[in-house]
């Protein structure tokens, strides 16, 4: 063998001895897809493993956070938070989801929002009814999922919240927060890598929506609209087996 064809020969020789090492690492990193559609169960009940919650400051008449039937993108239902003509604070829970080791495991969801904007006029300066994702890691505090160290790949927040009125989910100093406001035009596609620091642990979600006023009747379609999640994880998934040797979610 000429000594030109030794140089060539050498990075691929170099890269099988990489994949002969590699193999024993990722031999159980099957990926594993779990989804819900909240297509199984009657309406208004939430699927197994699903919760909700519900804060106002007037106490009555805030179905926010229900499941309504009608509107979605798979099946005919979807979870549907009311774009509350007051002060509220409405979440949605996802079941606890173990994490794999290794791997960017990443949770995808579809979504419809339209919630109340009022004008663009100088005393107003951003979205007044907004929606957030947040995550608990290990069991720990929820915060939002960007802060916790995850990254949206497509469909990630589109605008501030107005720090002059102070929603319910604002930050404090200033008032205000990315979030998903105003109309989205219909459904699409949100997908967010889960935070790194939850490797090996677990994760639940929490979509939130914070409302101050406007809302209710605005668009044919109001409120928020959650549906098709799939979380997917790639890696060997200790806490429970029957996230193990799964198969890719679709994409
Ligand atoms: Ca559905």
């Amino acid at each position: 063998m000429s000594s030109a064809k030794q140089l060539r020969w050498l990075p691929l020789a170099r890269t099988a001895l990489v994949i002969a090492l590699g193999l024993p690492l990722f031999a159980n990193a099957s990926p594993a897809c779990l989804t819900e559609n909240f297509d199984s169960a009657a309406a208004p009940a939430l699927p197994t493993g699903w919760t909700s919650s519900v804060i106002t400051t007037t106490g009555t008449n805030a179905p926010a956070g229900t499941r309504a039937v009608g509107y979605a993108d798979s099946g005919t239902n979807a979870v549907w938070f009311d774009d509350y003509n007051d002060y509220a604070d409405a979440s949605l829970y996802s079941p606890v989801y173990a994490v794999g080791a290794v791997g960017s495991p990443s949770l995808t969801f579809v979504h419809s929002y339209t919630l109340w904007t009022a004008d663009a006029s100088a005393q107003y300066n951003g979205a007044n009814n907004g929606a957030v994702l947040e995550v608990a890691i290990n069991g720990g505090a929820y915060v939002d999922v960007v802060d916790a160290g995850g990254s949206f790949s497509a469909g990630g927040y589109n605008v501030a919240l107005d720090p002059n009125f102070r929603s319910p989910i604002a930050q404090t100093t200033p008032y205000t927060r990315a979030v998903w406001g105003g109309d989205s035009s219909g459904f699409g596609a949100t997908t967010v890598v889960v935070p790194p620091s939850a490797l090996a642990g677990t994760v639940q979600f929490r979509w939130r929506l914070g409302t101050l006023g406007g809302g209710r009747g605005f668009a044919t379609h109001s409120g928020w609209w959650i549906d098709s999640v799939q979380y997917e994880t790639l890696g060997d998934v200790i806490f429970h087996d029957d996230f193990e040797g799964g198969v890719p979610c679709p994409h």
